[in-house]
């Protein structure tokens, strides 16, 4: 198993560099650093952590081909995996409609796109010329200036289609999921794109980029998790919610409930037992434990401690090293 991190830069990059270099001396392999235009720039926020951190590998998690040509992705990426002697990991997925709805770009064929865009970002880490005719991306002749290295990419995927296309072309999956449920018809879905592209399922390391909180308290991990519970579920497909046997209504309610910043609601019942377990890991380390194993055992391969990681990071992160990495 392989042990990641995730980090919104929604807090400032110097706070995300000291629980970088926490988590690289508690025995993380990866750190994820998001992807939205309204926080700090993700490239920037991993130069910083390449300068302060000497092992940790350095993932994008995940950037996306509209907001960012794939020539300049390849070239920032590539530049993060020099500057950092090599960690740099590229975790690419279509992007999150909303902020595209506020940016005014088109969410035209996001799995087409994200599929000629590997491509041709393959091209440019290979340091060949690249000229590409797809329905979405197009290159005349562009190749990258200088070497940038392997750089493993990821893709960020849920739906059916996207989770077989990365088991044809990509690394890894980064999948928000935090039951095996989930798993099981994801694994699935990647092995047969594997199979689809001669692979073999193995060569594809599959990621639960799981809500995560942990505390010796397992009252206050839970109520840490609660918000951003709350938040999955509003997003969450009917098909997913039905999975887990949730009441699609309940989207409404809470979606309602988030709309006005009524968080005493969503604490006080809202936001039930079966949604947390559904769409966390959440508890005491044996807790956080036993469900990881859960995953471990259906064939996911890294477990990334997403938002809120506790409901104190620092603490979380140690307790982590400690009783799961350890
Ligand atoms: N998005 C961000 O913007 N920033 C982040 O930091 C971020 C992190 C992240 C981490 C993990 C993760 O799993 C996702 C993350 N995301 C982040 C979201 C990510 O960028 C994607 O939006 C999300 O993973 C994609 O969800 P999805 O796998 O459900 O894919 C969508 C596009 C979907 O509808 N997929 C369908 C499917 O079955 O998989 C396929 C749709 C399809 O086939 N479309 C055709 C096409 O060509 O695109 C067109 C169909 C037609 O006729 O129009």
């Amino acid at each position: 198993m392989t042990f990641g991190i995730e980090f919104v830069p929604s807090d400032p990059v110097l706070k995300i560099a000291h629980y970088a270099k926490l988590a690289e001396q508690q025995g993380f392999d990866n750190v994820w650093i998001t992807d939205h235009y309204n926080n700090r720039d993700v490239y920037s926020t991993l130069t910083v952590l390449a300068m302060n951190t000497n092992s940790i590998k350095l993932g994008t998690g995940v950037t996306n081909p509209y907001t960012r040509n794939a020539a300049v992705t390849a070239s920032s990426i590539g530049s993060v995996n020099e500057i950092s002697g090599g960690r740099a990991i590229l975790g690419l997925g279509p992007g999150d409609k909303a902020t595209f709805d506020a940016m005014g770009i088109s969410w035209d064929k996001p799995l087409t796109t994200t599929k000629e865009s590997i491509q041709a970002i393959r091209g440019f880490l290979a340091g060949e010329k690249v000229t590409q005719d797809g329905d979405m991306v197009k290159f005349g002749g562009a190749k990258m200036a200088f070497k940038t290295g392997d750089v493993p990419i990821y893709m960020g995927a849920q739906g059916p289609k996207m989770l077989e296309l990365a088991g044809e072309v990509s690394d890894g999956v980064l999948i928000n999921a935090s039951h095996p449920k989930d798993f099981e018809v994801a694994v699935d879905k990647i092995a047969a794109g594997a199979k689809k592209a001669g692979r073999d399922p193995k060569e594809v390391d599959v990621a639960a980029y799981a809500c995560f909180s942990i505390d010796k308290d397992a009252a206050k991990a839970k109520s840490a998790a609660q918000v951003v519970v709350a938040f999955i579920v509003a997003g969450s497909p009917d098909m997913v919610l039905e999975r887990h046997g949730i009441d699609p209504s309940a989207k409404a309610d809470i979606g309602g409930a988030i709309a006005k910043g009524d968080f005493g609601a969503l604490m006080g019942g809202m936001v039930t037992n079966d949604m947390m377990d559904a769409f966390s890991i959440c508890g005491t380390p044996d807790d956080c434990k036993a469900r990881i194993n859960d995953l471990l055992d259906i064939g996911v391969t890294q477990i990334v401690a997403g938002s809120p990681i506790g409901p104190n990071k620092e603490k979380a992160i140690k307790l982590i090293g400690k009783e799961i990495i350890g």
